[in-house]
């Protein structure tokens, strides 16, 4: 396998903290994770989101039947959104999320530790460096 330099591997990837894991005070616990796996938070702020802003996040699941819910959910309370920057940082902080319903999820991952439900499974993480740039650009357009 061809090495490559630290800086050519540097990703960033758009974590968000859903209404569910900011109401389970589950804040601090996300953020010690990402951070104990060394991954740089170099953008945070903690907001609500418009049904608009959140129908565009998720825009790929709009014909999905969970569409509706999933909108109604991340516009149910405030959420704290984040731009993780470090070494495969999409991979790493999905792995960290786990499988996306929480009964599949590894017991070790925020979703099989602190979620049961689907719909509230407590965080979201970019699943591509693609998705990621689209997702910063629509949360933090400054970055
Ligand atoms: P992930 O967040 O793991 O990348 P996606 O992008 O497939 O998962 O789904 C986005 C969100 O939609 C999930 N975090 C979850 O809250 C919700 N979701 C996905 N699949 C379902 C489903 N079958 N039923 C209800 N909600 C779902």
């Amino acid at each position: 396998m061809q090495r490559l330099g630290k800086g050519e591997l540097m990703e960033r990837t758009f974590v968000m903290i859903k209404p569910d894991g900011v109401r389970k005070q589950l804040t601090g616990e996300c953020l010690r994770r990402y951070e104990a796996k060394g991954l740089k938070i170099v953008d945070l702020r903690m907001d609500n989101l418009s049904a608009d802003i959140a129908r565009q996040h998720y825009g790929e699941h709009v014909d999905k039947p969970f569409f509706d819910d999933l909108v109604k959910h991340v516009t149910s309370g405030p959420v704290v959104l984040m731009v993780l920057e470090g070494v495969g940082a999409v991979a790493a902080a999905r792995k960290l999320n786990g499988a996306t319903n929480p009964l599949e999820a590894d017991p070790g991952s925020l979703r099989g530790a602190f979620a049961l439900e689907i719909t509230e499974n407590i965080v979201h993480g970019s699943d591509s460096v693609d998705s990621a740039k689209r997702e910063i650009g629509i949360f933090f357009p400054k970055q």
